[in-house]
């Protein structure tokens, strides 16, 4: 029996008053029905947001210490609770379980993380340029943020956005994306076990443009952050800044691994493999652009695509699979569109390329590890973000060419360079327009005690995960704070 799911409101569990739902199902199996989910509309929206607004007096109220004590024991829980929600992340998403066990990692991760950033919540003090006056800034939270999440981390990205939320004082409506609502629910439980007040977070489900979108227009809204698709995150800017709300977005990537003839070759291979097919390439940072020294090009197109061709496909609860599918149907059919956009542009489809629908794997949406080699970096599938299992191989000349071609995409998440040599990586480092670079190591795997996003379309406002200089730039705000203690008007810039 498929569970029946509810929004969390107020304290309390329940349907979407319109009475009606939807299916999650599982990506390896479309006969695994893991839950019936509330189909939420604009009434289910204000019942979450009026919540928020009451209880954001109560929790902002509370010392961001005592806070962080609930993150920390949402953490505890989290950490006793891995392999189930690990089970349910590749159950609903499809990533293996290994990353499907990753996910709730970071998840873990941040929650300590920004337990911990409750006794740190720091501004500063400065002098003042007059005698007897002094001077400091403060952080203060913001008010009732709506958070929406993609599917792609169905744990980690909700924790990155609602824990940071929460320390700074602020409360929370949050709305899943539709293709991972039990995994939301299972870290709203958690919350909810750790002690969280009713009001202070608040689970709606449902659509985007009827739950999502009706919260982010909504005037009990202060601020809103998005992860999710460049079209949809750059409406939502549209709105927030008519409307005059804080708003930050994380949306995409076009990620290259840059191989150079000092390479350690067997190194990059395991590096470009684990970024290109790893989550079946739907994580903002894959690694979707090889871009390959001419010297060691074909050797490494030849390696790249044996181990590519061995990848051992299936379901993700299966310990010896290395790929699930992709997410669902829409996704599947998006990813082929690409692969045909690609064979018409004239790039050389070296494997791969179709629907994966051996034995068990046609319940589900599977496609083959995909690889173009010859690329051009003007075709769109050099520079579009596809979000599956499909590998772009372009081939340069030298270092200088190949930072051009990494930084030509109109997108900056992620980079990585593989190279023995020392200038080559410094060089690299400096002039590759991203937010992440990665030395000898792939462009996934992104750590939460430092900022997380990009430059160029890949994202508007400060970062998520990271404190200070990270996602606290966005979940607090400033207060600046002068006091005079001399007894006399002092007049700032006339007096001193
Ligand atoms: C994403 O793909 O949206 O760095 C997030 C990484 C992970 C997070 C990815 N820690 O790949």
């Amino acid at each position: 029996m498929p569970e029946k799911i509810k929004n969390f409101i107020n304290g309390q569990w329940v349907d979407a008053t319109g009475g009606k739902t939807f299916e999650s199902r599982n990506p390896a199996d479309y006969r695994d029905v893991i839950g019936i989910v509330p189909d939420s509309d604009e009434k289910d929206v204000n019942a979450a947001v009026k919540a928020a607004r009451a209880a954001y007096p109560i929790w902002s109220a509370i010392p961001a210490p005592k806070r962080g004590e609930i993150l920390y024991r949402a953490a505890e829980i989290l950490a006793k609770r891995k392999q189930e929600l690990g089970e349910c992340v590749t159950r609903e998403m499809g990533k293996v379980i290994a990353e499907g066990l990753g996910d709730v990692q970071e998840a873990i991760d941040i929650s300590y993380y920004m337990a911990g950033e409750g006794r740190r919540l720091s501004g500063e003090t400065v002098p003042s340029e007059l005698a007897n006056k002094d001077a400091k800034s403060v952080r203060v939270p913001i008010g009732v943020f709506g958070l929406i999440t993609p599917w792609n981390f169905p744990i980690a990205i909700p924790s990155w956005k609602i824990t940071p939320a929460l320390i700074a004082g602020n409360t929370v409506v949050f709305k899943p994306a539709e293709e991972t609502p039990v995994c939301a629910t299972r870290f709203v439980e958690i919350l909810e076990e750790a002690g969280l007040l009713p009001g202070v977070v608040n689970l709606v489900h449902g659509f985007g443009e009827t739950a999502g979108e009706p919260m982010v227009r909504h005037p009990g809204v202060d601020a809103v952050a998005f992860t999710g698709s460049n079209e949809v995150g750059s409406r939502l800017a549209g709105i927030c800044g008519t409307l005059q709300k804080h708003f930050m977005m994380e949306t995409g990537g076009k990620n290259p691994i840059i191989i150079m003839d000092d390479a350690d070759l067997n190194l990059a291979v395991e590096g470009a493999l684990w970024g290109g097919f790893g989550t079946t390439g739907q994580r903002c940072t894959a690694a979707s652009r090889l871009i390959v020294h001419q010297r060691i090009y074909d050797q490494f197109v030849k390696a790249f695509s044996k181990r590519a061709e061995d990848l051992v496909m299936g379901n993700g609860l299966d310990q010896r699979v290395q790929m699930g599918p992709v997410v669902s149907f829409a996704q599947q059919e998006k990813v082929l569109s690409y692969i045909e956009i690609g064979k018409r542009e004239g790039a050389k489809l070296i494997l791969g390329g179709k629907l994966y629908r051996r034995g068990k794997a046609a319940l589900g949406t599977f496609i083959e590890p995909t690889i173009f080699v010859d690329v051009k970096p003007s075709m769109r599938i050099a520079k579009e973000e596809i979000f599956g299992p499909v590998v772009s191989i372009l081939r340069v000349k030298n270092l200088h060419e190949a930072i051009k071609v990494a930084n030509d995409v109109s997108f900056g998440l992620s980079a990585a360079i593989y190279s023995q040599n020392v200038n080559h990586t410094a060089i690299a480092e400096r002039d590759l327009d991203v937010g992440l670079i990665y030395i000898n190591a792939s462009t996934i795997g992104a750590e939460v005690q430092l900022p997380f996003g990009g430059t160029k379309r890949t994202g508007l406002g400060p970062r998520d995960a990271g404190g200070r200089g990270g996602a606290l730039d966005f979940y607090t705000k400033w207060k600046v704070i002068y006091r005079d203690f001399s007894g006399t008007l002092q007049k700032a810039q006339i007096d001193n």
